[in-house]
């Protein structure tokens, strides 16, 4: 049975949040940055800024040299990620079938509940008026039969706009799209089929197959199947994802100490695991949580709810550090333990509110770690001492007394199973 599936998009999400919140802001071209006075990029730009040629990624510099009279504004990722899961809580309303894809973008599968409301496009008219009534913000909307082509429908009449494409259309629709109108098809992608002499999907879905297999590997075929604007993937309802309220790792000690220098150590390769694995999995977290066992296996953990959400391990290992200095230590540590908790997925554009060049080395090293093991790249600290542990699938709660704890040497992923909790 042909699919109905919904892409919603908000329009300048977080440029659009901070002109409805200061209405002196409307109708001006704003840019939404980290520190205006700090290294930071354009996080977003309102519509009246990119009539300039500003947009996200720019730096602050080359944003007023388009546009002098430029309006910075800090960004408040609190605001945003509240408005989107008040945003997703509303269309979970209409179906259950909703999937969050990014801050402010997710899918609905509406196929079964459309003719409830009048039809997909009444309906998408419906979403849009009450993002509007609640908010004052606007959203594209695509409707198309698979999340690939919905995607890219949001795209065709943004903003403030709705775009259907019925399956009878796909073809001709597909036959002269532009490669890089297509989500998954990067840049480099992209210009090795330029090499080849294809511009657009149409020239990509005519190409033989075998060739694209043989130049791009198992990914050759779903370039293929992709410029005919076949996507088979389901929508992923939010409700039915694994549920994860806490991630950590914990590690019983080689020996017990009390020296605070070697137990930073442990706890910055922690953090830092603690860290790669919330990004693994979209996840960030503004809830730090020290757990500690003496060697009387006496267990405590003491935690510190943060102002931003954090899914980077040094900013974990600062925070866990704070907690440790301020614990006074009766008897030496035989376990220590780190998780992040009250958690909120796919937030991670925000990240960008750091320094950029940050963000994007936290990337690379994820790529390079993921790809060639654990800690293959790893901070200088942790080079030194002993040598590292492996690590053993998840287990343990923060505010468990521990079945893991007969063995040494052993670093113990924190996974709560509880539903994570929106803000
Ligand atoms: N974002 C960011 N840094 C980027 C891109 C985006 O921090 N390089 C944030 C700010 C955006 C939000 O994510 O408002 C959503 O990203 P989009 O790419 O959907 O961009 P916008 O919603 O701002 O614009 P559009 O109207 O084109 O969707
Ligand atoms: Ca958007």
């Amino acid at each position: 049975m042909a699919r109905t599936i919904f892409h919603i998009d908000m329009d300048a999400f977080f440029a659009s949040v901070e002109q409805q919140t200061h209405p002196e802001l409307r109708g001006k071209p704003i840019v939404v940055c980290g520190d205006p006075k700090g290294r930071t990029a354009v996080a977003a730009a309102s519509y009246e800024a990119r009539k300039y040629g500003v947009k996200a990624g720019m730096n602050l510099y080359e944003a007023r040299k388009l546009c002098p009279h430029v309006i910075l504004v800090p960004g408040d990722p609190e605001k945003y990620v509240c408005t989107a899961v008040e945003i997703i809580r509303y269309l979970t309303t209409l179906t259950p079938y909703v999937e969050v894809y990014s801050v402010d973008e997710a899918f609905m599968d509406v196929t079964g509940t459309a003719h409830l409301y009048g039809g997909p496009l009444d309906m998408a008219r419906l979403i849009k008026k009450w993002i509007r009534n609640r908010f004052g913000l606007t959203c594209s909307i695509g409707i198309a039969p698979n999340k690939l082509l919905a995607k890219i429908a949001s795209d065709v009449n943004k903003p403030d706009g709705i775009f259907r494409l019925e399956e009878k259309d796909v073809k001709d629709f597909m036959e002269t799209l532009e490669l890089g109108e297509v989500p998954g098809i990067g840049k480099r992608t992209e210009t090795i089929l330029n090499r080849l002499g294809i511009r657009t999907c149409g020239d990509l879905a005519n190409f033989p197959v075998k060739t694209l297999k043989l130049i791009f590997g198992i990914n050759g075929e779903k370039l293929h199947r992709m410029a005919q604007g076949i996507d088979p993937d389901p929508v992923l309802p939010y409700a039915h994802e694994p549920e994860v309220k806490s991630m950590g790792h914990s590690l019983t000690l080689p020996e017990d100490t009390a020296s605070l220098k070697t137990l930073k150590r442990h706890l910055l390769q922690l953090s830092e695991q603690v860290g790669r694995r919330l990004r693994k999995h979209g996840f960030r977290g503004k809830t730090v949580t020290l757990v500690l066992r003496y060697s009387n296996f006496h267990t405590f953990s003491r935690r510190k709810t943060l102002n931003t959400y954090l899914d980077d391990g040094r900013e974990i290992y600062r925070a866990a550090c704070r907690i440790l200095d301020e614990c006074d230590l009766v008897l030496p540590i035989r376990l220590i333990g780190v998780s992040v908790s009250t958690l909120v997925k796919n937030v991670e554009q925000l990240s960008l509110y750091r320094d950029p060049r940050g963000s994007l080395f936290t990337k690379a090293v994820d790529e390079v770690n993921n790809k060639y093991g654990e800690f293959t790249l790893t901070p200088g600290t942790l080079l030194y001492g002993r040598s590292r542990h492996r690590v053993i699938p998840p287990s343990w709660r923060p505010n468990e007394e521990r079945r893991h704890d007969q063995t040494r040497n052993q670093r113990v992923p924190l996974q709560g199973l509880e539903r994570h909790s929106l803000p």
